[in-house]
């Protein structure tokens, strides 16, 4: 009895281990946001085609702020701790200064000039320059077109937005945008609901996907279409990590990237009228045709300041500007 028990023993350890060796490794994958945001639309997807293609890697999904700030998790793809992210553009150019040119305020019109641009050689640079900052560009999804809210008044034109205290993201191109609009900015790492609620901040600015999935319309009464940035995610890995890699999974990993992002793209695109009505429906305030025009007055000189002086960010710029 005793050796049949020490048998099934041995059987059942040989067992587990090889199932547990067998077992893909583990690709660690961070976003700042919730589940149902349009980061985590992109991730999952990207976890959901990985996993289906291949059974050497698992995807765990880390979200929600519980690996910090987008600035922290790219600080940990720098590090090798977490080997994916899929992150908003604005925090990058802290980073990496070239990356601000993506935000450049009143940059694109459409979503098909924008496809252009990020899938063509401009945005293929700016992957490309990543990698002295320690990172692996992958891909582009999207965040959106930014619109700004407030709890304070309606904005029909850049007047409006004279003293309001806006949060934006940590970056230097969101800063000094919303300084020369004539706001008072306030940079902090995403989530804000508390910030808003509290008054600590009068207002923010973020795609509508974003303003309906974190339920913004119940501390912030005012929205206006600016349409001021386009905000993108770039999808990367860490360098460090990525070059351990063999030749076909990197192809394999960067592909799959490519297709979540498209994926995804399009998910955004589809759903923004809803998200838009939604927000209607909830009780906001919309002014869907403010003076866009009294804010491009604001920022045309916008190219005139140090944070564009810089010799790596003159060096992308034209290819952004000259369309
Ligand atoms: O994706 O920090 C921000 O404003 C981002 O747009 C946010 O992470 C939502």
């Amino acid at each position: 009895m005793k050796g049949i028990l020490q048998f099934t023993l041995c059987l059942f350890l040989i067992l587990f281990t090889n199932i547990s060796s067998h077992a893909g490794q583990e690709i660690k994958l961070g976003v700042v946001t919730k589940p149902g945001s349009a980061q985590n639309i992109c991730a999952e997807k990207f976890k959901e085609l990985l996993e289906g293609k291949s059974s050497k890697y698992t995807v765990t999904i880390y979200h929600s702020a519980s690996l910090g700030t987008e600035t922290e998790i790219l600080q940990q793809v720098q590090l090798g701790s977490v080997h994916m992210a899929i992150i908003t553009s604005g925090p990058f150019d802290v980073f990496v200064p070239e990356v601000r040119v993506v935000d450049y305020p009143f940059l694109f019109d459409s979503y098909d000039q924008v496809d252009v641009v990020l899938d063509g050689p401009p945005g293929q640079e700016i992957l490309k320059r990543l990698e002295k900052a320690g990172f692996k560009g992958l891909a582009f999804s999207e965040n959106g077109f930014r619109h700004l809210t407030n709890s304070k008044r309606p904005v029909h034109s850049v007047k409006d937005v004279e003293g309001l205290k806006i949060r934006v993201m940590e970056s230097v191109i969101h800063k000094e945008l919303w300084r020369l609009l004539g706001a008072n900015p306030t940079p902090m790492g995403w989530p804000i609901y508390t910030e808003l609620q509290q008054g600590t901040i009068d207002g923010q600015e973020n795609p509508l996907s974003v303003i309906w999935t974190y339920k913004l319309y119940e501390v912030q009464k005012y929205l206006s279409l600016t349409k001021h940035v386009y905000s993108s995610h770039i999808d990367i890995a860490s360098l460090k990590w990525w070059q351990g890699l063999p030749e076909e999974d990197r192809k394999l990993i960067q592909e799959t990237m490519i297709e979540a992002a498209r994926y995804q793209r399009k998910w955004n695109r589809d759903n923004e009228a809803i998200f838009l009505r939604n927000l209607k429906e909830a009780g906001m305030v919309v002014n869907e045709s403010p003076d866009i025009q009294s804010f491009k007055d604001k920022v045309k000189d916008i190219q005139k300041l140090n944070i564009f002086q810089v010799r790596e960010v003159q060096e992308v710029l034209p290819m952004f500007l000259k369309r």
